[in-house]
């Protein structure tokens, strides 16, 4: 007997399939197929969305990964099978300390004089811009826009980072797409409310059907100003987690978090600034709620392709030499943004 929920998830391949066969001819995903995509990956446990992958790499583990030198150091081939093989075990890897301060600075003195997107008063969704003043905090995160980090020039270099480009290489088997540059506040703000726009709930990201972020720590992050959190292992297609994944798109509450995991496998990234989060966000993960101070981060998503969600393409001007370059030998990477001469 099939019974109805069988008959949605056959619809729900269905619909896959034909976004995915859309999708190839013009490079544009139906939202129905990208729906369907996040529903499939909650039916099946994980399983669809391996499948998805496994259409879309196109690299052997030998031709992914090669030696590279940038912010992340001078990597030799064994250090970038160490780094990957623990990203793929674990689902994070973290370099201390690893990116200059000078270069946060720099990150965080632009990010402050640009107005920022914040929350709305019922913390659901995000409307309205604001400059960050840390001692007048009006919402529990400012994400400053895109469109204006990308224009940085110091943003730029690390777009155009071979070390960056070379692992999430490695990681998806694939040329990388580069899908996103973030960076946010996150000071104490109504803390005893955990809202859905800012991320402080554990939930698990699903932009594509694989991808990899680097997050950096733009100041010291303790215990008290909002570390990352992820949850060991979970990125994995994970029978246990199956329960979890069936509830869809959600913010889960840290309780059922634990029940499945168990709270030894959360991770807490207390570090220094300048510290770098290699992390498959396909696996829970949180910002806890900030109790003192605030915290900055900066983001990069690359993902396998972009089969997804839809992305805005933004206009570049270039003032980054490395950038003009990367952009010129590696256009599949940059394929979201328009160079303006
Ligand atoms: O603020 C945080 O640490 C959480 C970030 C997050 O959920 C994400 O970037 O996907």
């Amino acid at each position: 007997m099939i019974n109805k929920a069988k008959i949605r998830t056959m619809i729900n391949w269905v619909d896959l399939i034909q976004g995915m066969y859309v999708f190839n001819r013009t490079g544009k995903t139906p939202n129905k197929a990208y729906q369907a995509m996040i529903r499939l990956h909650g039916q099946t446990g994980g399983f669809s969305t391996n499948w998805i992958t496994n259409r879309y790499r196109d690299l052997s583990q030998e031709q992914a990964i090669a030696a590279c030198s940038g912010i992340l150091g001078n990597l030799t081939v064994s250090e970038m099978n160490r780094i990957n093989n623990q990203l793929k075990s674990d689902g994070y890897y973290v370099l201390e300390q690893v990116v200059p301060e000078k270069i946060c600075d720099q990150i965080t003195t632009f990010a402050l004089t640009v107005p920022a997107l914040i929350e709305t008063n019922d913390h659901k969704n995000n409307e309205g811009y604001a400059i960050f003043d840390p001692d007048n905090p009006i919402s529990k995160t400012y994400k400053v826009p895109e469109n204006e980090l990308i224009n940085n020039v110091t943003i730029q270099e690390l777009m155009a980072d071979p070390s960056l480009y070379a692992i999430a290489k490695a990681y998806l088997r694939a040329e990388p797409v580069l899908t996103s540059v973030n960076t946010w506040f996150s000071p104490v703000f109504k803390p005893d409310v955990t809202g859905e726009a800012s991320a402080q709930s554990y939930h698990f990201d699903m932009p594509n059907c694989r991808w990899i972020k680097f997050f950096l720590y733009l100041n010291d992050v303790e215990k008290h100003n909002g570390p990352h959190c992820f949850i060991k292992k979970s990125h994995h297609q994970f029978k246990k987690a199956k329960r979890l994944l069936k509830r869809g798109y959600v913010r889960i509450p840290d309780e059922d978090i634990y029940n499945t995991f168990g709270k030894e496998n959360e991770v807490e990234f207390i570090a220094k600034k300048g510290t770098v989060i290699i992390e498959d966000t396909m696996g829970f993960h949180k910002g806890m709620i900030p109790r003192q101070g605030y915290r900055s981060i900066f983001e990069m998503s690359f993902a396998i392709n972009l089969f997804g969600n839809e992305y805005q393409q933004y206009p570049i001007k270039l003032h980054s030499p490395q950038l003009r370059e990367a952009i010129k030998h590696k256009a599949p990477t940059y394929q979201r943004y328009q160079c303006e001469t």
